[in-house]
């Protein structure tokens, strides 16, 4: 490959754009007419304007990302998170026009984005899944039948739902009919799809993922594993690896189960399993993520791979070049969003020792309000989880913003919660904590 294009901004396109560098492959930074002066565009080689502020009209707009992909010659696209990066229709329009696509293909996109075809997929390969019912219901007598089987208290969940849309808890047969009318109503409005399905309730579980890569050559590999559970609204804040309360026993389970299904499914590039931890040898598929991730940096720190030079080597078609991981350190990664948009007239990241920031911010640099508000990482490791909170906690008092409004000060009341330090969370616990 000589020349990837970038079809993400921000954080991620600078990270992309670094790994480019370092492999002596041009980059192409694409944008909008609101980021003409984000440093993703002056840090890549070329820059191409995709369209308007809207992502509609720009980071969404496919047809114009491979018309810029055509017009500079690129070798390959590699979509970063989020925007088109698990759009099982803008692969397979990248393979069309001979253009790499880096991650896996359409189809594998297209099967883990279903998820009904992902459980069925993860049942033929041997992963546990969710106690609960097979298919979809319309019915409410055939859903109050199934959770019966199950037991009480029961998730019902809608088809067409997902991140927490759509979901209700059950606890008992007399609350399950007008409850499901409410949660079918609500699910046939939101979704326009009123199928419904029930699980059984995992109470306290954590939500704990395992990072695999997958070559051309049905080489497949477990890199580590991360706790996400400190999630606020379903959306992630506070990312840790290795996962602190997993057992030897279960994690090894849980990357036999990740590395069989990588295999299983053909599946090629980075690929995360998620899963809910409800104890020893209890973990149950949740979904597949088919794109790297926002919290990569905690798995590259604790297992010294280059995870986005991997995936790009992966798509040149090379061998994934080791068999074991050398696991070590301990990383925590807190997530710095915008409040406000607005102008930084005052910029400080932390560093030093154990420390490191993913970010596309510098001194003057307006933060438009039309994107995701995550304007950056810091990310702490340490021999040890207690040492790593003691550096996270200095990194984020050391840290300046001005100019915009963030999330830091909660940040740093997370960090030096007690229950924090001693781990005594689960999915929960910071909505709890921030209501
Ligand atoms: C669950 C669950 C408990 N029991 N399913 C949230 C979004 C989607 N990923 C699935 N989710 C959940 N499904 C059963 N049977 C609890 C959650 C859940 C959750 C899962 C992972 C991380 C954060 C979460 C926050 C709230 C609920």
């Amino acid at each position: 490959m000589k020349k990837i294009l970038i079809a993400n901004r921000g954080e991620i396109a600078v990270r992309i754009i670094r790994a480019c560098k370092i492999l002596d492959i041009l980059s192409v930074a694409v944008y909008s007419t609101a980021d003409k002066s984000a440093m993703h565009v002056a840090m890549a080689d070329e820059a191409v304007c995709i369209g308007g502020p809207n992502p509609e009209d720009s980071y969404l707009n496919q047809d114009s990302i491979i018309a810029a992909a055509q017009i500079t010659h690129a070798d390959a696209i590699h979509p970063g998170y989020g925007f088109l990066s698990e759009n099982a229709d803008f692969a397979k329009l990248c393979e069309d026009q001979g253009i790499k696509f880096i991650g896996p293909s359409s189809e594998v996109i297209s099967m883990m984005g279903e998820k009904e075809s992902a459980r069925k997929t993860m049942i033929k390969a041997g992963v546990p899944v969710i106690p609960g019912s097979a298919s979809d219901f319309l019915q409410f007598s055939d859903a109050k039948k199934a959770a019966e089987e199950i037991g009480y208290p029961v998730m019902l969940k809608a088809s067409a739902g997902g991140g927490g849309k759509g979901m209700r808890v059950i606890k008992s047969a007399q609350e399950f009919e007008n409850q499901f009318d409410l949660a079918q109503a609500e699910a046939q409005s939101a979704f326009g799809d009123g199928h419904m399905y029930v699980e059984r309730y995992l109470e306290h579980p954590r939500h704990i993922e395992v990072q695999v890569a997958a070559d051309q050559y049905g080489n497949a590999i477990a890199i580590g594993e991360r706790d996400c559970s400190l999630q606020q609204r379903h959306q992630k804040v506070i990312e840790e690896a290795p996962a602190s309360t997993l057992d030897d026993k279960t994690r090894q389970e849980m990357y036999e189960v990740s590395v069989k299904a990588a295999q299983d499914i053909e599946y090629e590039g980075l690929g995360t399993m998620e899963f809910l931890f409800d104890g020893p040898e209890e973990f149950y598929f949740m979904e597949m993520n088919t794109r790297v991730q926002v919290e990569h940096p905690i798995t590259e720190l604790t297992s010294d791979v280059d995870l986005v030079d991997l995936q790009i080597k992966i798509a040149q078609g090379e061998p994934i070049p080791f068999a074991e991981i050398d696991k070590h350190n301990f990383a925590l990664e807190c997530r710095i969003n915008a409040k406000t948009a607005g102008k930084i007239d005052a910029l400080h990241l932390p560093a030093g020792h154990g420390i490191r920031t993913d970010s596309a911010l510098y001194q003057g640099y307006f933060v438009p309000s039309n994107y995701d508000s995550m304007i950056a990482k810091i990310i702490s490791f340490a021999p040890d989880r207690e040492a790593a909170i003691k550096q996270m906690s200095e990194a984020l008092e050391e840290t300046v913003i001005g100019g915009i409004k963030t999330n830091l000060d909660f940040l740093t009341q997370v960090i030096d919660e007690p229950d924090y330090k001693i781990n005594h969370t689960d999915i929960s616990w910071l909505d709890k904590l921030a209501n």
